[in-house]
C-alpha cells in the first residue's frame, strides 16, 4: 500500500479504542467503543485504512441506547465487533450497563440508520464476535473464550455454550475475540495480559469454527510489553483482508507522555499495522504505520456555529442527549442547555464535547450564561476534570480531581456572554522525570481581545495512570445551573504531529 510510513502515530487519535474492522468492496469501515456518551460506538469510513472519516454512530436513538443516570465512567458500551454478511453490516456489542447485556444491530447502510436492538440474553460473556460459518451457523464468540451459536435474527442461542481457549498459560484476561475462516484454517485471535502494560494479542487455529484450537508458537503476534515503544498498551486487534490480497490489523495502543511512570491523556487510540504470513500459515505482525502525508489530519480542525438542527457526529454527550437538555433547535445558531440540576462531578452532568484528539490543541467556545452558569471543561470522568465556568459576572476555573474540588481562579468579568479557552500545550521541559504529560491552560478573552490566563494546570491529574478507567479527555461545554447558550465552540491543533520514523 502506497502513502504510508513508520510510525508512532494512530490511524484514529483521542480516545477510540477496541476497533473492529471489515472491508466491503473498496471500502472499509471502523467502530469503536464509547462507554457513557451517547451517541454510542462512532462508526468511520475509510479507501486506504490509513484515512478515516466519522460517517456516523450506530447506537444514536434511545431505543438502541439507554444508559442509567447514576452508571459511573467507563460502564456502558464495551468492544463492539463490526461485520458485513449476506448484503448486511452487523454489529454485536455489550451494554455493561443495568438493564444492558449483548445486542446485535444491523442495516444495509452503515450510515444509518441500524436496527433496534436485538438482544442475546443466551450470550454471557463481554466483547462478542460474530462469524459464519460454511453452513451459516453464526457463531458468537466472547472473552473467557466461550461460544455459542446465535440466530442473528431472534437473538437466540443454538445449542450449548463451549470453552474454546484461555490464551497462553500465565496471561490473564483472554478477552476481544475475533474469528476468521482463513485458507484451511478458522484463526481465533484474542487480546490477553488485560488492557494495560501488559497486554498484548494472541493467535490460534484449528480445523473448524469451534476448534480445537493450536496456539501459534511465537505468541503473542503482537504486543509492546516490557519494551521503550513510544505506543504502549498495544491489544485487543482485528484483522482485515485489502482488495489487493495484503492483510492489516487494526488495534487499540496509548501514547504515556511526560516524566516517569508517563501519562496517556487521550485513552486507548486506534492504531494500524500490516501483518504478513508465514510459510506455514502464522501471521507476523509488522510496525506501526500511518500516512505519510501529512501529520495532522486535514479535517483536524472544526467549528461549529450550531446552524444545523442535527449535531456533527463527533459530538458526544455524557449518558443521553435529551433535547429539553441539550438542543441547537430552541435558538438558531446557539447550542442551548439546560443544567438537570447536578454538576460536572455526577454522572449524569449536562456535558456535550468531542474527544481530545491532538497532544497540542486548542478549544474556545463563545458562552452566555446569564440565565445560569456554565463553560468550557477538559473532561476525563466525573472525579477527574478541569473547567472553566461563567455566570454572566465572573469567570472561574474549577479543577476536581479524586475527591478534592477547588475553585482555583476567580475573574470578574463585564456583564454577558465570554470566549473562554482552554489550550493544552506540552510541558515545558519535557525531559524532567517530574513533569507532566502536558499543561492545561484557561483562560478568558478579555474586551480588548487580549487573553487572561487564570490557571495553567498540571494535565496528569486528567490522566488514565492517575483516573483509571478505559475511557480518555473529551473537551466541551457544559451546564451547571439554569440555561447556558454557546454561539460558537471551535477546536484546533496547535503544534504538527511529529511523526518518528
Ligand atoms: C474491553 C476489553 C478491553 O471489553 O477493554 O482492551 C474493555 N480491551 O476487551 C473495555 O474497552
Amino acid at each position: 500500500m502506497k502513502g504510508l510510513m513508520v510510525s508512532d502515530q494512530p490511524v484514529v487519535p483521542g480516545f477510540h479504542p477496541d476497533p473492529s474492522v471489515c472491508r466491503v468492496g473498496d471500502d472499509y469501515y471502523l467502530v469503536c467503543s464509547s462507554f457513557e456518551y451517547f451517541p454510542g460506538i462512532p462508526l468511520f469510513h475509510s479507501r486506504d485504512l490509513l484515512h478515516w472519516t466519522q460517517i456516523g454512530n450506530v447506537l444514536d436513538r434511545p431505543e438502541q441506547l439507554r444508559l442509567p443516570a447514576d452508571m459511573p465512567s467507563s460502564g456502558g458500551i464495551y468492544a463492539p465487533t463490526l461485520r458485513h454478511h449476506d448484503g448486511r453490516f452487523w454489529l454485536i456489542v455489550t451494554n455493561c450497563s443495568e438493564g444492558g447485556g449483548n445486542l446485535l444491530v444491523s442495516t444495509a447502510d452503515p450510515a444509518g440508520p441500524w436496527s433496534d436492538p436485538v438482544w442475546l440474553p443466551g450470550v454471557p460473556g463481554i466483547d462478542p464476535d460474530l462469524a459464519w460459518d460454511e453452513d451459516g451457523t453464526c457463531w458468537c464468540t466472547f472473552a473467557g473464550v466461550g461460544q455459542v451459536a446465535i440466530d442473528p435474527y431472534t437473538g437466540r442461542t443454538l445449542g450449548a455454550e463451549r470453552r474454546l481457549w484461555s490464551g497462553a498459560p500465565g496471561a490473564k484476561a483472554p478477552e476481544a475475540p475475533h474469528l476468521y475462516r482463513i485458507g484451511e484454517y478458522w484463526y481465533l485471535l484474542i487480546a490477553e495480559g488485560g488492557t494495560e502494560r501488559g497486554h498484548g494479542v494472541s493467535i490460534a487455529r484449528g480445523p473448524g469454527p469451534s476448534g480445537p484450537f493450536e496456539a501459534c508458537p511465537h505468541n503473542p503476534v503482537l504486543t509492546h510489553r516490557g519494551t521503550d515503544h513510544s505506543v504502549q498498551n498495544t491489544g485487543h486487534g482485528d484483522l482485515v483482508q485489502a482488495a489487493d490480497g495484503s492483510w492489516w490489523m487494526v488495534f487499540l495502543g496509548v501514547r504515556p507522555h511526560g516524566g516517569t511512570p508517563g501519562w496517556h491523556v487521550m485513552g486507548r487510540e486506534t492504531f494500524l499495522a500490516p501483518v504478513t504470513w508465514t510459510d506455514d500459515g502464522w501471521p507476523v505482525v509488522g510496525e506501526i504505520v500511518s500516512p505519510s502525508d501529512t501529520g495532522i489530519a486535514a479535517d483536524a480542525t472544526f467549528r461549529d456555529d450550531f446552524d444545523l438542527p442535527e449535531f456533527h457526529p463527533s459530538w458526544i454527550s455524557l449518558r443521553d442527549r435529551s433535547p429539553e437538555h441539550c438542543t441547537t433547535e430552541e435558538r438558531p445558531g446557539r447550542m442551548t442547555l439546560r443544567a438537570r440540576g447536578t454538576s460536572l462531578d455526577e454522572p449524569d452532568a449536562v456535558f456535550i464535547g468531542r474527544r481530545q484528539q491532538h497532544l497540542a490543541c486548542r478549544a474556545d467556545a463563545l458562552i452566555d450564561a446569564t440565565q445560569g452558569a456554565g463553560g468550557l471543561a477538559v473532561r476525563l470522568d466525573e472525579q477527574h476534570h478541569y473547567a472553566i465556568e461563567t455566570d454572566g459576572t465572573q469567570v472561574q476555573v474549577i479543577s476536581r480531581v479524586g475527591s478534592v474540588r477547588a475553585t482555583v481562579a476567580t475573574l470578574p468579568v463585564p456583564a454577558g456572554p465570554a470566549v473562554l479557552s482552554v489550550r493544552i500545550t506540552p510541558p515545558p521541559r519535557p525531559h524532567d522525570a517530574r513533569t507532566g504529560p502536558d499543561v492545561i491552560t484557561l483562560g478568558v478573552e478579555q474586551p480588548d481581545g487580549t487573553f487572561a490566563v487564570l490557571a495553567m494546570l498540571d494535565g496528569r491529574y486528567l490522566s488514565t495512570e492517575v483516573a483509571g478507567g478505559f475511557t480518555g479527555r473529551v473537551i466541551g461545554l457544559y451546564a451547571a445551573r439554569g440555561t447556558v447558550h454557546a454561539d460558537w465552540f471551535a477546536y484546533e491543533p496547535t503544534v504538527r504531529a511529529r511523526p518518528t520514523t
